[in-house]
């Protein structure tokens, strides 16, 4: 059985999570204690020598990084809508999934890091700004769309929903973007939606 890697107080970790449960795919969760910094041991480093989480793996496949992990599953379990495969579509979706790992994380990722987990070495104003921007390109994109591409969706709502998500974390307010609020809310519609710590599951019907 696909064995993921991960902490429930991760948001990369929460990415594949999401995944797998919007894919209906069974897989065994595997807590990394960051925390006591199991995620630097030996054992762990062999699998994934960068020292974080999330981890998949599947038989033989090891898969590092959630961005690559939302790939993966959805080429091996998904059906084309997830990822496509025709060249302007998916550079759409990827151009997402690189968001994620830049002004995502830059912004509203560290602004979480700097109030929930106190990493306070994180230039806090900067990722401030860096939220704003971001949320502001992502309210005006979601203006007159119901999901980020190819109106359907696909890994890069999952890639992107759980900082934005979290962002009150980080105490940026989500009050100011409306569209981002209507598609988080659309996000959680979604047949398998799970949630974790910091993003309610919706009231059942
Ligand atoms: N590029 C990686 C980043 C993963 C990442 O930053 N993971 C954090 C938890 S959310 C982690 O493992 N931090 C511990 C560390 O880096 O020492 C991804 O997208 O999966």
């Amino acid at each position: 059985m696909i064995k993921l890697y991960g902490h429930e107080l991760s948001g990369n970790s929460y990415k594949a999570k999401l995944l797998l449960s919007l894919l209906g795919v069974d897989y065994e969760w595997v807590k990394v204690d960051l925390m006591s910094g199991a995620h630097k041991q030996p054992e762990y480093l062999a699998l994934n020598p960068f020292g974080q989480v999330p981890l998949l793996v599947d038989g033989d496949t090891i898969v590092a990084d959630a961005q690559a992990i939302l790939v993966y599953l959805a080429r091996q379990y998904g059906n084309e809508s997830w990822l496509p495969l025709a060249a302007e579509p998916i550079s759409r979706v990827i151009r997402w999934l690189s968001t994620t790992a830049g002004e995502i994380r830059q912004g509203p990722e560290s602004a979480r890091l700097y109030h929930l987990f106190k990493v306070t070495s994180l230039n806090l104003e900067r990722a401030n700004q860096k939220s704003e921007f971001i949320l502001t390109q992502l309210n005006q994109h979601l203006a007159d769309r119901e999901w980020l591409e190819l109106g359907h969706p696909t890994i890069a709502d999952v890639a992107v929903f759980p900082y934005v998500a979290l962002a009150p974390d980080g105490k940026v307010s989500l009050d100011h973007y409306p569209h981002v609020l209507a598609w988080i809310d659309r996000v959680k519609q979604l047949p398998g939606f799970v949630g974790m710590i910091g993003i309610e599951q919706p009231a059942a019907a």
